[in-house]
């Protein structure tokens, strides 16, 4: 992947206005007919996204939502539990019918329920820009209105986000403030990759991109000589040369501990390190020799669970104890059961190599996984529009969201604590689409089905607007006026209006202040100013604040671009290791905690004090691979972000006879009878989807890889186990939260059977309008 999907439409040029911002880049636009119609691609940008290639034509793609709309069912039969959700015809309804009848419906669950009621969690990517970022309205306008239940973390790290405060004492900073590029390049010999290093994943970063160093800094990192060891399933999660290890998909934690196991016993620990910056590594250590389960996790203990050999084991030991090495480990081995464990004991390999805080040696968590490790922080904040605050109290580990409307009044566990799930009457969502971002689509369907009112602001039909009642046609970023900026980016960077918004599109600040008005609080939402105003007044309050001079507002404009100062040349925790005291962490302990008192002191049967491996229900190795065979990878796609822009260019080329391609190993083909270029169907005892076979010999055999990000598409709308006949992978996943601990998305592993397809192919109609009259 990666570099093979550069497109040929990629030009490099100077940058003539109009230019915009992507989460995966900046970019000049050739505007025709109120639509992109070129991208081009700025020069100082070393290594652009070939997802740029999906902008032109979306504007005034056919699947835009044109007008305010509300479900047929909803009009007529008034708020309630409904199973024709995803099923239904919609009635346009003018902007101001539409203000009227949403702002009674808020009214009405305020009134009769409590704010507690309305879930305005709203997860999800939305578009680049800081003032228009489509979560901080919904959040700010729910505030406003007394508050809602809202969730915690994010599908991207939900069990990082929880266990590494508790055992590093923080999360952001692993990211912001990690190991730059530069440092890597310049005092790094190996980086020891869990996960690989993806670089179609670095494509991307929260809020936008400029640069994309990656790609350069791997090329004069291996001109000095650095290595790369690979372990992952996938030979491409490396481009270009490394060590490639193929272990059984899951069963890292089991190869880390053999690694430790190996320093341990090897007198090739550093017990100075872990004495004056560590923990407990004491309690650790007895489990990883065995002292109190009898099982030593020695490299051939490892071996015959991951299926590497435990001499190669053994010997990358030894090479790393050897050299200047990062372990770093990516974000996709948190996102399956347990995954509190990996990045936990990454970090607890790294803390007996002892080379954290010293450049180029320690831990990394993400390098391949979006853009930012490795990219210098910036010195200063950025303009944000304030939230306000909110007075409910509920909420949701994110990845909740059908365990909250299946069961309400419930109790679990989260973080040490004991939870309820609240009754939630109405779901308010502007900016996500659970329909690529949630498991067991056929539950998140019946779990939607259970509220009055489901609320949904969209650009575009995705399968969420779908099945929402009351559907509110947004802006795209290129049809308003906004700027944006990330943490790790040094380019705040203008987005003027690239076109009018489409159909009666507006954006969201627009319909949000006219609920406000509505409902009596539109002077304190707005503030009186215009969305041009919000902008000018954003960057005047965060001008003011800096201990460096910025053009005024009108110049910042005209420029369109502004470069802010970064701090360059970090180490990850030098801080930290020249002075264990001043710098002490946000643990308990102050140090890192390899093992952790109140994390024992929780109990829980599924995360235990200290980093253990923990044998998933859903491996190569569980008694389920019996009835299916074949590990899924649902990894991030290459070819778009997430479900965002699935009909652009550079993701239909990526499409088999319309659907997402599936990769398979030659053998597993060979042995069920499959061609390349065939229809096949993916299926467990959750759901089933359609997907298209690409053979390849780049994966572990036994381990097959379908992206997320097929829009959702079920042969019958009506019936909420319809098979998805687009590739949708989260028909098949399971609806688990990784542990008691943290509740995050599970998403990316999955045991699955894939047969022939042989009945009639059924068409693709995931980009077609539902019926609205
Ligand atoms: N099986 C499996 N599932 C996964 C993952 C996995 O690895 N495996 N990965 C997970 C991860 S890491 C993530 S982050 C999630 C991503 O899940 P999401 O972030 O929910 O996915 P997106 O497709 O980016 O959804 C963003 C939506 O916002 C809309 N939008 C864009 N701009 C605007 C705007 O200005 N206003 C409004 N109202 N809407 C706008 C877009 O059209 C799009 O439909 O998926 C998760 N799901
Ligand atoms: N092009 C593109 N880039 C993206 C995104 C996108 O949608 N498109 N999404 C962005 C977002 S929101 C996020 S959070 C990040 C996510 O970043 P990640 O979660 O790191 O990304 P993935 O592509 O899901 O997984 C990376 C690789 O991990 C490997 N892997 C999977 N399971 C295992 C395992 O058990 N063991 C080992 N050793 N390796 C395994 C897979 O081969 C996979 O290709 O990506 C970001 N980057
Ligand atoms: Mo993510």
């Amino acid at each position: 992947m990666g570099r093979t999907q550069t497109g040929g439409w990629l030009k490099i040029a100077p940058m003539p206005a109009p230019v915009s911002l992507t989460h995966w880049g900046a970019f000049t636009a050739t505007m025709a007919d109120g639509d992109i119609a070129a991208v081009t691609a700025p020069d100082d940008d070393a290594d652009p996204s070939p997802l740029l290639g999906n902008l032109p034509g979306s504007l005034r793609h056919r699947s835009r939502i044109a007008t305010p709309a509300v479900r047929r069912g909803w009009l007529r039969a008034g708020p309630g539990p409904s199973t024709r959700r995803g099923d239904d015809e919609f009635v346009a309804v003018s902007w101001d019918e539409l203000t009227e009848v949403l702002a009674t419906e808020l009214r009405r669950v305020v009134d009769a329920h409590g704010n507690e009621a309305i879930f305005g969690g709203s997860y999800g990517w939305a578009s680049a820009g800081r003032f228009h970022h489509a979560q901080s309205q919904v959040h700010r306008f729910l505030n406003f209105l007394g508050g809602y239940t809202f969730s915690r973390h994010s599908y991207s790290l939900g069990a990082t986000g929880v266990i590494m405060p508790r055992v590093v004492g923080t999360h952001d900073d692993l990211f912001k403030r990690s190991t730059s590029w530069e440092v890597i390049v310049e005092h790094t010999d190996l980086l020891v990759c869990f996960g690989g290093l993806a670089l179609k994943n670095t494509a991307i970063n929260h809020g936008g991109t400029t640069a994309h160093p990656a790609r350069d800094a791997l090329k004069r990192f291996r001109d000095r000589g650095g290595r790369i060891v690979s372990i992952s399933p996938l030979r491409d999660d490396v481009d270009g040369d490394c060590d490639w290890h193929a272990p059984v998909p899951g069963t890292d934690v089991a190869i880390m501990l053999a690694l430790a196991y190996v320093l341990a016993t090897e007198d090739l620990a550093d017990r100075n390190f872990l004495a004056t910056y560590c923990t407990g590594y004491d309690r650790f250590e007895r489990y990883l020799l065995g002292r109190d389960d009898g099982v030593p996790k020695s490299p051939r203990w490892a071996s015959a669970i991951c299926g590497l050999p435990a001499d190669a084991l053994t010997e990358l030991a030894r090479r790393m104890a050897a050299q200047r090495t990062i372990v770093t480990v990516s974000w996709s081995l948190q996102r399956v059961r347990h995954g509190e464990q990996a990045p936990w004991m990454g970090l607890t390999l790294a803390a007996m190599l002892g080379q954290i805080g010293l450049p180029g040696g320690g831990f990394g968590h993400g390098y391949g996984s979006m853009n930012e490790p490795g990219l210098p922080p910036l010195r200063s904040g950025l303009p944000r529009l304030p939230q306000g605050i909110n007075p409910v109290r509920s909420f949701i580990p994110v990845a909740a969201i059908s365990d909250l409307l299946l069961r309400p009044g419930e109790e679990f566990d989260y973080n040490g604590l004991r939870l309820r799930y609240p009754d939630i009457k109405l779901v308010y969502w502007a900016g996500g689409n659970p329909f690529h971002h949630h498991q067991n689509i056929p539950r998140l369907r019946r779990a939607l089905s259970r509220v009055d009112t489901i609320v949904v602001h969209e650009p575009y039909w995705t399968a969420m607007a779908k099945h929402a009642d009351i559907v509110v046609p947004s802006t795209t970023a290129y049809e308003r006026e906004d700027y944006s900026g990330s943490r790790n980016d040094p380019v705040l960077m203008a987005m003027p209006r690239l076109a009018e918004p489409f159909g009666q599109s507006r954006d969201d600040y627009t319909t949000f202040a006219a609920l406000a008005e509505y409902l009596g609080f539109g002077a304190q939402f707005t503030e009186g100013r215009s969305a041009r105003q919000w902008l000018a007044h954003l960057y005047d309050k965060w001008a003011a604040e800096l201990d460096f001079a910025v053009p005024t507002f009108e110049d910042f404009w005209r420029q369109g671009r502004l470069r802010l100062p970064t701090e360059e040349g970090l180490t990850l925790l030098a801080d930290f290791r020249a002075d264990p005291v001043t710098h002490r962490l946000g643990t308990p302990s102050g140090r890192i905690e390899i093992f952790s008192a109140d994390i024992d002191g929780f109990g829980y049967d599924d995360c235990a004090g200290h980093p253990t491996w923990f044998e998933p229900a859903e491996w190569l190795g569980s008694p389920r691979a019996a009835d299916y065979p074949l590990h899924l990878l649902a990894n991030q796609p290459a070819s778009r972000l997430h479900g965002q822009l699935d009909d652009g260019a550079v993701s239909r080329a990526s499409k088999i006879q319309g659907r997402e391609p599936i990769r398979m190993h030659p053998q597993d083909a060979a042995a069920r009878g499959l061609t390349a270029g065939e229809v096949v169907r993916v299926y467990n005892d959750r759901g089933a989807c359609l997907a298209g076979l690409v053979v390849d010999d780049r994966l572990r055999p036994r381990v097959v890889q379908l992206a997320t990000g097929a829009w959702f598409d079920p042969a019958d709308p009506s019936d909420p186990d319809a098979m998805c006949v687009h590739g949708n992978p989260n028909v098949l996943t399971d609806d688990v939260g990784t542990s008691r601990l943290a509740h995050g998305c599970t998403g990316a592993h999955v045991l699955v059977q894939v047969e022939k397809f042989t009945g009639e192919l059924p068409p693709v109609r995931a980009h077609e309008l539902p019926t609205v009259r």
